[in-house]
């Protein structure tokens, strides 16, 4: 079955969690031992990717690590056309679409659409926005950043995610960020269009994540509440509330 199948059938049943590991920040072997408990404690993917450190070795050398430890689809969350993980199940194929650099809009997509097509990897197409306060991702990507407040541009940008025919619309608050994307941002696209809403940055407790969900995100990512040790039962039940949502 193909990732967006996947997804879309567990759609069909619940809500879903997704866990993002950076190759950046462990060696591979941890980056596969992260994945399995994240597998354990409930998660239904593995994201790979990070803003800045992505070499093509390190990211093979991940995702392969990652897939002798569990069976759960992994994902690669580009940065950019520089490296491609050949052997991820799926790339998210994103356009920063509130980017002012036409690079993260277009440009490195036709760098690497042609290794996407030739390695046989399946895209997921994607609008990728950046919201407040959008951290290192809002900064490396040249976002201009939308305000916490404003429900009209992002309602602008979720519309053209959907009128573009993409399959997803990721809002993104940045690795880290102190506080996840609004509630009311949330419910306000969610009201505006029918994609898939990925909601992640700043998502750490299963409070924030119960609310993210009930707000209208479809998925649920987390990336640095794995990054920090002893993680497995936190995660279990932040899981827990997001596929209870
Ligand atoms: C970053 O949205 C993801 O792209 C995850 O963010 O590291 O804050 O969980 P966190």
């Amino acid at each position: 079955m193909k990732v967006r199948e996947y997804i879309a059938e567990t759609l069909k049943k619940r809500k879903m969690h997704m866990t993002l590991i950076d190759p950046a920040k462990q060696d591979p072997k941890e980056s596969g031992d992260i994945a399995l408990k994240a597998a354990k404690a409930g998660t239904d993917a593995i994201m790979v990717g990070g803003s800045t450190g992505i070499t093509q070795e390190n990211l093979d050398k991940t995702v392969e690590e990652i897939k002798k430890k569990t069976k759960l689809p992994v994902i690669y969350f580009p940065s950019g056309a520089n490296a491609i993980a050949r052997k991820s199940d799926a790339i998210y194929f994103m356009s920063m679409l509130n980017s002012r650099n036409v690079r993260n809009i277009t440009r490195e997509h036709a760098k690497g659409a042609p290794i996407i097509k030739k390695l046989g990897i399946e895209p997921i197409s994607m609008g990728y926005v950046i919201v407040e306060p959008g951290m290192k991702v809002g900064e490396v990507g040249e976002a201009d950043l939308v305000k916490r407040e404003d429900l009209q541009t992002v309602i602008g940008y979720a519309l053209t995610t959907e009128f573009f025919g993409m399959d997803m619309l990721y809002l993104e608050a940045g690795s880290g960020a102190p506080e996840p994307v609004p509630s009311a941002m949330i419910e306000a696209v969610r009201e505006s269009v029918e994609v898939t809403i990925v909601v992640g940055g700043g998502i750490v407790t299963e409070k924030q994540a119960a609310e993210v969900a009930a707000s209208g995100a479809d998925i649920v990512v987390t990336g640095t509440l794995v990054e920090n040790g002893e993680f497995e039962s936190k995660l279990r039940r932040l899981v827990k509330a997001v596929h209870g949502a």
